[in-house]
Parts: C-alpha cells; structure tokens; sequence
C-alpha cells in the first residue's frame, strides 16, 4: 500500500514538474505536417528527403518517444539523450541526413532513420508514445509531388485534417540550398507572403476543373508589367506570355500543351507571385 502510495505521488509530482517546465506530449492536431520534400534533385533521394512540423499550440511540445512511421514498415522512434523540444508555434526539419553539405543544404533539427518517401505515394504518419495518432498525410497521384521542389502545405488549411487533401499542397517555389526549392523550418511562401500577394493581385480562373479552355482574370493593385506561367506536375514551367504594365486584364487560354491532370497557373509582376491550381478534365 505504502508503496502505491509513493509512485502515486512520484506521478502527480512528475506530472507536476512537467506541467512547471512548460512542455507536454503532443496530442492530435498540435503538431502538423506542413511541407514534404520528397523527390529532390539537387541531391539524392537517399540523403536530400526531409520534412517539416510545425508545433500549432502556443505551449512547447516534448517530441522524445513519438513515432514516425507509414502505412508499411517504415518506423523510427525520435530519441535523443536530452530533450527534444519544438517550441510554440515553431517549424522543425525532421531529416534522412543531418549534413547541409550532403543534404541539399537543410538545416535538420532531427535526423530519422529507418524511414524513407516514395516519389510516387506514401504516408508520413506522426502518433504518440502511448499510440494515439497526433497527424498524418497520404500523398498519392494527383498530389504535387515534383521533381526538385517540396510540397507546401497552404496556410488556411494548417489543421488535422485540413493537409489531407491534395488541393491544399503546393508545389515549392522558392530555392533553398543547394538549388531545390522549398522554404525547410520557415513558413511557407504560398503562404507568408499570401495576404501581400493578395493585395498586390488578385486572380481567378474559370472553369476550373476545365476541359482544356479557360479564362484567366487579372487585377494589379498598381500599373506591373509580367508573365503568366503554366506549370505542370512534373515542375516544367511553360511561360506562356509576358505583358506590358496594366492594372487588369482578361486572358482566355487554351493551349494544346495542356494535357488532362493539374496544373498550376502563376502570374509573376513587380516582385509578386501569386499561382493558383487548375484542373483539366
Ligand atoms: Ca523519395
Ligand atoms: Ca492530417
Ligand atoms: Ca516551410
């Protein structure tokens, strides 16, 4: 009885003390996957592939224990000999190799082993010490999953569920590195720069899904001049026309090149970039 006694109080004092320090484990949704590398170029698959969380709470999460595995046999234990940390709202790099100089020039906060992504579908499956899952993303075809480029996860839909689907996933634009592009352990630019963007530009595309034709609908919020790009899955990057400085225009589009699948249409003017998927039928 004695005994039940003291590890009674040793666990409320733990739990105490855990509570004192600040950090608890993970439960669902408090940490999300929010940009996955899985096909880079500039490097190997086998040492260039990483992923980033992103910690949603405004408390720091203790990381020790949790489990990252996929729908097969992938699983890796995250352990270390101190304590790992992810402080509130904060962005960490999970991995295959620590080296930037052999990474693809990632700054890892934590390097896996025993886990690797599939360039064609996969699953990054993050769950608890006591097995509760805390986030999950299944890639598959109709993800943006390019050669050379993560994929980035769209800041309205940094929820549990909301990294579920393939329309929330961009396409990485930005170079990091060693020349592949992606935005490891910092926000993702679809997104930081989104509202300027939204500002400095506004766009539509209709109908989307489209069989092939389609109205582009431009509106600067001063006189730029720029391109419109079409971009597919496979990162090849079409310029299909530059324009001279207007505050709006009105584009229909329908080139042959535009097989069915998605695509991603972006207009680049006076430092802005502003892309928005398309899908063909
Ligand atoms: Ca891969
Ligand atoms: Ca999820
Ligand atoms: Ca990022």
């Amino acid at each position: 009885m004695k005994k039940t006694y003291v590890l009674l109080l040793t666990v409320i004092l733990a739990g105490y003390w855990i509570n004192l320090d600040g950090q608890t484990t993970p439960r669902q949704g408090e940490i999300l996957i929010t940009e996955i590398m899985v096909n880079p170029e500039a490097v190997s698959d086998a040492n260039g592939e990483w992923f980033e969380i992103w910690n949603s709470t405004d408390h720091d999460l203790l990381l020790n224990g949790i489990t990252l595995s996929d729908a097969g046999s992938n699983l890796h234990i995250m352990a270390s000999a101190g304590k790992l940390i992810l402080p509130a709202k904060s962005y960490w790099v999970l991995a295959k190799n620590g080296d930037p100089l052999i990474n693809g020039g990632v700054v890892a906060n934590y390097v896996y082993q025993s886990f690797t992504l599939s360039n064609t579908s996969d699953q990054v499956i993050l769950t608890s010490a006591d097995a509760a899952l805390i986030d999950q993303v299944s890639y598959a075809a109709g993800w943006p999953v390019v050669s050379g480029a993560s994929m980035e996860l769209h800041p309205d839909y940094h929820s549990f569920s909301g990294n579920d689907q393939p329309e929330h996933w961009f396409p990485a634009r930005v170079p990091f590195g060693a020349g592949d592009k992606g935005s490891p352990g910092k926000v993702n630019p679809v997104s930081s720069g989104l509202e300027e963007w939204e500002e400095g530009i506004r766009m539509d595309i209709y109908p989307n899904p489209s069989q092939g034709r389609f109205i582009l609908e431009v509106e600067f919020s001063k006189p730029q001049a720029g391109e419109i790009r079409l971009i597919n899955l496979l990162g090849q990057d079409f310029i299909y026309k530059s324009f001279g400085e207007t505050t709006s225009f009105k584009e229909v589009i329908e080139p042959a090149f535009m097989t069915p699948g998605i695509w991603f249409i972006e207009v680049a003017a006076g430092g802005m970039v502003r892309i928005m998927k398309l899908f063909i039928e």
